[in-house]
């Protein structure tokens, strides 16, 4: 079947582009991309360089390249760089002529795969096949098979080998290369310039088909190649498989060892078994974690797309943060924001909880970082990190864009005004202990974030003495367009919550195991009064409350006032399209387009709002919202299915879930800065718009609720959740919702269907 943007889709599973488009190399770069979480590599042609993006990002090696102000993520050089030379001319696809051109990415296997029959300028053809993975069994490894046919009679060049000339957006992050040739391998060996990380690329090649000619050695600075050569007839074939193993010193003592170790064993294994046992490991994810759309096929792809590569930027080895884009690029530096909490962790808290573990540990483990952070700004407590990498000290720099009208730099105050970051992340901790019920996480790290971030808020809120409550000032919410706000709704509703939460543990931590709790509190530094003083500020700090005529909340103190006018109508205002809208003196500053759901993103995460306060306010806000960013339209999605808006549901389901694969995102540039790759937040969101959204699936007190509403063109959504430690598989028609417990449950849960509960046994179904 074809989809838009040039692909198509023969099995549901896999994305396949006939065509090449030189004007999409972005795109098509990071949506074919092939990664495991400790690595992205882009889904570029082999031959390619970093003027066709080519990139191999590899997480915790965050280091600033000499001069830059950026804290990110390396791009490692190409190990599986090859280019073919017929008569001494490149195979290309910007040169001679392609046909039968075939690119596809196997979403269920984590494959790569490109066919072409070319033929050169001086009209000599070959027909080339290239298949490669990034190893979800071994994490270091990235495979390829590479053949070609010569289709006439020739003289081939083959060159193989590590390439450093990739895409760094931001500058060299290597102070050395030194190459080295061991046992027909080839490596390179690095340090990073500022915290001289070692780093390692190995990679060997096996040759089958016809055997080469000659056989050498190119050593230059930034690169070290096999080089071959091949006198072929018509119809002889040539093939190698590569092995590559990149491994660094921020997580192995002895990478050079290692890097070797793993080359030598990966070949001696073979393509085929390598190939196996990566593939069982994306059959045992994709067990657990597919969704199922039936009689909507692009529906279906979009589903498994965006899965895919909420999957391969998730680091599944450590506890290490989820990237705003993953590892696609190194754009927002290979960093967590907010969005991992809100957008990448419930699908994970409900399929994988082995993975929500991980994020969730990371930011205990990146505690030290948040209490520096707030220290440094005057407070107590854990002010996290807006950008934060491995230590959880903020990595976002106090300018990020220009004025592109003046040049000038315009000071944003993300980093340290957008305190809702501390409150995001007690409430990924909660999403992770309700879905787990994991209370030794929660007893052993989550309190003490829990606490910390607590200690921060009440150093963070005003009690105004005249007002008799507490308030948030000076603050900037998830809609960056208004910075310097007070009362943002989303962060009071917030920290009220994470100041509940905290109450909660504390008591419970009381109760049922006093010395652990005085032991945390001995380490937060913190007396009884702290929990009272807690709960105080749940009790009093100001909600902005719906208004009683027409339900709707401010988005913070004097919101209402300000200018009212539609988002196309404002756009009218630019002078130049890349103009930033938001402070100082944007054209949104001044008015109430919001650039990203932020009352509508209250209403998706918190409960306890009427029908009537969700429908009236997704209403008001829903036209004044510009999407400035990619977090926006699934919020949307989400709200607009709770508010029984379906049509407008399907509509930003659409347009979150194609921002990469039709390229849909709006924004590539924004106030002077590029922000194109892999929109990882968005890709998660697809996960909650299906499940919680379409699916209607929400967690309850006793077990789990479903209310579903299906798309018109669907009949059935089907999905797994882990739950309560149930495993329960739902299947969703036009006509009813049936949950079966799966036998190997040792417990039943309470499930509520259309309102109705019912207690599920292990092996039993229940329908409505
Ligand atoms: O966290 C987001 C923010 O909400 C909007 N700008 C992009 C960030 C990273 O995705």
């Amino acid at each position: 079947m074809d989809l838009k943007n040039n692909l198509r889709t023969s099995t549901e599973w896999e994305i396949i582009e006939n065509t090449f488009d030189p004007d999409q190399l972005i795109t098509t770069g990071s949506n074919f991309m092939i990664g495991n979480g400790y690595m992205g590599y882009r889904g570029t042609f082999e031959e390619w360089k970093a003027k066709e993006y080519v990139a191999c990002i590899v997480t915790d090696t965050w280091d600033k390249a000499p001069g830059s102000r950026w804290s990110e993520l390396c791009n490692v050089p190409n190990g599986l760089f090859t280019q073919l030379f017929v008569d001494g001319e490149m195979v290309s696809a910007f040169a001679g002529e392609t046909t039968d051109y075939y690119r596809a990415l196997d979403l269920r296997h984590g494959i790569n795969q490109r066919s072409i029959s070319w033929r050169s300028p001086g009209g000599k053809s070959i027909q080339l096949d290239v298949e490669k993975f990034a190893s979800k069994a071994n994490h270091h490894l990235l495979v390829m098979r590479y053949g070609f046919t010569a289709l006439q009679n020739g003289e081939y060049r083959l060159i193989t080998g590590i390439d450093g000339e990739m895409w760094s957006i931001n500058g060299e992050h290597f102070r050395s290369y030194t190459s080295f040739e061991e046992d027909g391998m080839l490596g390179l060996s690095l340090h990073t310039s500022e915290n001289s990380t070692h780093i390692v690329i190995t990679e060997g090649i096996t040759l089958s088909g016809k055997a080469p000619d000659t056989v050498g050695v190119l050593k230059e600075n930034k690169r070290c190649l096999h080089e071959l050569t091949f006198s072929l007839k018509e119809g002889e074939k040539v093939s190698f498989q590569k092995v590559v193993s990149i491994t660094h010193s921020n997580e192995v003592d002895h990478p050079l060892a290692l890097s070797k170790q793993e080359v030598i064993s990966g070949l001696a294994q073979g393509y085929e078994r390598l190939k196996e046992e990566h593939q069982k490991k994306w059959k045992d994810f994709w067990e657990r974690s597919d969704i199922r759309i039936k009689g909507n096929v692009e529906a279906q792809v979009l589903a498994r797309f965006n899965i895919y590569q909420a999957y391969i930027a998730t680091p599944v080895h450590d506890n290490l943060p989820i990237g705003a884009r993953g590892l696609s690029c190194q754009v927002y530096q290979g960093a967590a924001f907010w969005d991992q909490e809100t957008f990448n962790l419930p699908m994970y808290c409900y399929t994988h909880p082995d993975i929500a573990k991980n994020l969730v540990t990371y930011r205990h483990e990146t505690l030290a970082g948040a209490k520096r952070k707030a220290k440094r700004l005057g407070y107590y407590g854990a002010f996290y990190a807006w950008t934060s990498g491995k230590t959880g000290d903020e990595l976002f720099p106090d300018y990020f864009f220009t004025d592109v009208l003046t040049g000038r730099k315009i000071r944003n105050h993300f980093n340290c005004w957008q305190i809702h970051i501390s409150p995001d992340v007690v409430y990924g901790i909660w999403l992770y202990y309700e879905a787990s019920l994991d209370w030794d996480f929660m007893r052993d790290h989550g309190a003490e974030v829990l606490f910390e971030v607590a200690q921060f808020l009440v150093s963070r809120v005003h009690f105004k003495k005249d007002k008799n409550r507490f308030e948030l000032i000076r603050l900037l919410g998830p809609d960056e367009y208004h910075e310097n706000v007070d009362n943002n709704a989303y962060t009071n509703y917030l920290t009220q919550f994470a100041m509940e939460k905290a109450c909660w543990v504390f008591d419970t931590l009381k109760e049922q195991d006093p010395e652990k709790l005085v032991r945390i509190m001995h380490t937060v530094g913190i007396q009884d009064e702290a929990r009272d003083h807690w709960n105080e500020i749940a009790q009093d700090i100001y909600l902005p409350k719906p208004d009683e005529h027409t339900k709707v909340m401010e988005q913070f103190d004097g919101y209402f006032q300000l200018e009212d006018i539609a988002p196309g109508e404002l756009r009218k205002r630019l002078i130049d399209p890349g103009e930033y809208w938001g402070w100082p003196n944007g054209i949104a500053v001044n008015t109430q387009v919001l650039k990203q759901a932020d009352v509508v993103q209250l209403l998706a995460l918190l409960d306890g709002f009427s029908n009537e306060v969700l429908t009236a306010n997704y209403e008001y806000y829903e036209p004044r919202t510009e999407h400035g960013s990619s977090l926006s339209p699934s919020v949307h999605a989400l709200v607009a299915c709770k508010a029984q808006h379906y049509e407008e549901a399907y509509r930003y389901f659409m347009e979150s879930s194609t921002i990469d694969l039709y390229n849909a995102s709006k924004k590539v540039m924004s106030g002077g800065s590029f922000l194109g790759g892999i929109h990882t937040a968005a890709a998660g969101g697809v996960w909650r718009i299906l499940v919680e959204g379409f699916g209607g699936f929400k967690v309850t007190r006793e077990g789990v609720a479903f209310s579903p509403a299906l798309p018109k063109t669907w009949e059935g959504l089907s999905f797994t959740l882990m739950v309560k430690q149930c495993l329960l598989e739902i299947s969703i028609t036009k006509n009813n919702i049936t949950v079966s417990s799966d036998p190997s449950n040792e417990k039943g849960i309470t499930v509520t269907l259309k309102g109705k509960p019912a207690f599920l046994e292990p092996g039993k179904r229940v329908t409505a």
